[in-house]
């Protein structure tokens, strides 16, 4: 049987996702993204692009996460610049091709909350 310790952190671990929800604009230290390059539905040339992600707090980059969806739904994970400022998640995506591609990108702030979200953009020739 758990002990009364351990039951209270279970209940706790249920609660927060939707505590975090409901709360959510009244929190700063979660990491909201503010910016990023590309931009929702922006457009980059073929070839190679950078990613800059721009939050409102420190993030731990070590346990941070950027994945490229490719038009083809193939999933590759992007190395994470890691001495960029502590608020900016950086990575290079190399040899683009055209199409619509998605940024999947995860991170932990310092307050050790995961906040996670998706960019979508699209590769063309100008
Ligand atoms: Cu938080």
């Amino acid at each position: 049987m758990p002990s009364p310790l351990f039951s209270r952190f279970i209940v706790a671990a249920l609660i927060m996702p939707l505590a975090q929800t409901v709360t959510a604009p009244a929190v700063q230290a979660h990491a909201v993204i503010i910016g990023s390059t590309p931009a929702v539905d922006d457009t980059v040339a073929p070839g190679d692009s950078d990613v800059t992600l721009h939050f409102n707090s420190r993030i731990d980059h070590q346990r941070s996460r950027l994945t490229l969806v490719a038009p083809d739904g193939t999933i590759s994970s992007l190395a994470i610049v890691p001495d960029s400022a502590p608020d900016v998640v950086a990575a290079k995506m190399s040899g683009l091709g055209t199409g619509q591609y998605r940024l999947r990108w995860q991170v932990l702030a310092i307050d050790g909350h995961l906040t996670r979200g998706d960019i979508r953009f699209s590769v063309k020739t100008p």
